[in-house]
């Protein structure tokens, strides 16, 4: 059938901002067809993070998990485009970076990840999911440093 206009919910992580890449996924975001419709850059707490993250509570790295997300701001973007949520996770490559510089070298998270948790990115991993993520941000969480809304065209 015909591919469908979807929503995802993009992050670059705290080691991809401290790591300034930024620029470099932006670019590939904008020429891999997606418009970036709303942008801020939030500094989560241990609370919201684990709230973010709650479906991972009971795995042995949640702990690490939220210290990594807190240890300084994220870059969270609502990205649009036709089958948005797996064209992203597409981009961004496996969850371990270690494993994506082997499998998928052309991959975001083969480019500025390091290893299983500090991955540079991250991206919804369903519809449902994207719904949930993008409302968490951009409804549920006060405004960020720099609230960005990209006009519609
Ligand atoms: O959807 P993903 O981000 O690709 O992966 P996920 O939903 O399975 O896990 C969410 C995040 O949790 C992931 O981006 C980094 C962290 N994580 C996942 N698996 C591991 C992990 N962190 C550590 N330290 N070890 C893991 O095995």
């Amino acid at each position: 059938g015909e591919a469908q206009i979807e929503r995802t919910l993009a992050i670059i992580k705290p080691d991809g901002l401290f790591g300034n890449h930024t620029d470099a996924v932006k670019k590939i975001i904008l020429e891999s067809g997606f418009r970036i419709l709303k942008e801020k850059i939030v500094q989560l707490d241990q609370e919201s993070a684990a709230s973010f993250y709650a479906e991972h509570s009971a795995r042995s790295f949640f702990h690490s998990l939220v210290q990594y997300m807190t240890s300084g701001p994220v870059l969270v973007m609502v990205l649009e485009r036709d089958d948005a949520v797996s064209g992203w996770r597409t981009l961004i490559g496996p969850t371990d970076a270690i494993k994506a510089k082997i499998t998928h070298p052309q991959s975001i998270r083969a480019m500025c990840g390091t290893d299983a948790e500090k991955n540079c990115v991250h991206g919804s991993d369903s519809s449902q999911s994207a719904q949930r993520e993008i409302s968490f941000f951009f409804d549920s969480m006060p405004s960020g440093l720099q609230d960005i809304e990209h006009d519609e065209l």
